[in-house]
């Protein structure tokens, strides 16, 4: 049958209405993106083995935003990919997560009262699960950019994934997903510095992190000490989550599409932020050109000084303040 590329309509549960690049065979619409390496989305039917069925339809609209509607997680999953790909694509250059031009599958529905989402390497592919009594899908934007942005540090620095660089590996799946969640920018999803904040893993309205006051989570670091290697590496991320918020914004208190946010000084040090697109393109440079799997705190503190040198100079303002948002956080000089 000839394949030809089309646009569709999607209405996810987390992401609101929006446009879908699908594939049409014959008379058939599939959700598979063929200007974005092929990137699909596939049903496990809430099972745990095999690959899944791609989503299929007769006509090119897709989910309603129910999640009793199999497609509305599809299409979160679906956009999720697509608004990561084009991130790093516009904003890095970066082509697909091995920077080879190949997309990874989607699979939602994966197996019953899940509640996780993970990326895995054997397969190139991600996986949702349906959350609590299969109702609380985990599809956010930023837990896509998230998983995805595992498959990327795992193509770059290869962070092991304990100890100070495991923490490491899990705040650069923060940081780079919430880069995706303010680069989508969803009026359905105003971008911030949570994580997971429409999930409800908590099952108290509560987000999983909050990048600008880990602590908040009742478990995350806020900052470096001897023993924060110790932690799991979902809380030993805080330290880098702190210092990428305090580049970006500062210390100063403030509210951003209605999210506020208050960092604890730390030190007694004061940062005064370089914003958002440079922290993150600085975090990028280090992961991709100077991190291994062994980098440890004081590690990344040299990684991020090299990208900022890379980037800006040595000496620049965005120099000092990466040296400044570390000591803000009781890593380094
Ligand atoms: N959702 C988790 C994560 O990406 C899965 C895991 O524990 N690796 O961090
Ligand atoms: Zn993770």
């Amino acid at each position: 049958k000839t394949e030809t590329i089309e646009t569709g309509t999607g209405t996810g549960v987390f992401v609101g209405q929006v446009p879908l690049t699908t594939t049409q065979s014959g008379s058939t619409y599939q959700l598979k993106d063929g200007t974005r390496g092929g990137q699909s989305t596939v049903d496990m039917n809430n099972g745990t083995s095999g690959n899944g069925t791609l989503f299929t339809s007769t006509t090119d609209v897709w989910g309603n935003g129910q999640v009793s509607n199999r497609q509305s997680a599809a299409v979160d999953a679906q956009y999720g990919a697509a608004a990561t790909w084009d991130y790093y694509k516009n904003t890095f250059g970066r082509n697909g997560i091995r920077n080879d031009g190949v997309g990874a599958a989607s699979r939602v529905h994966y197996d019953s009262n899940y509640t996780n989402a993970y990326w895995d390497d054997s397969c190139f592919c991600m996986t949702y699960g349906d959350g609590a009594s299969n109702t609380h899908p985990l599809t956010e934007i930023d837990v896509s950019g998230h998983e995805m942005s595992h498959g990327v540090t795992a193509a770059t620095a290869n962070l092991n994934y304990s100890g100070e660089s495991g923490g490491l590996n899990e705040a650069t799946s923060d940081i780079m997903g919430t880069g995706v969640e303010f680069s989508a920018n969803l009026s359905t999803n105003p971008p911030n510095y949570l994580i997971g904040e429409l999930v409800n893993l908590n099952g108290d309205g509560t987000p999983l992190r909050y990048m600008d006051h880990p602590s908040k989570d009742g478990s995350s670091a806020d900052s470096w000490s001897s023993t924060v290697g110790n932690l799991d590496v979902h809380y030993s991320s805080g330290v880098a989550n702190h210092f990428f918020y305090l580049l970006s914004e500062g210390s100063t208190p403030k509210t951003i599409n209605g999210f506020s946010y208050n960092s604890p000084t730390v030190n007694s040090i004061s940062v005064a932020g370089i914003g958002r697109d440079k922290a993150l393109k600085v975090w990028y440079q280090a992961l991709t050109a100077h991190m291994t799997s062994t980098t440890n705190y004081a590690g990344a503190r040299t990684a991020t000084l090299a990208a900022a040198t890379d980037l800006y100079g040595a000496g620049s303002a965005e120099y000092n303040q990466v040296a400044t948002a570390w000591a803000a956080v009781n890593v380094g000089s």
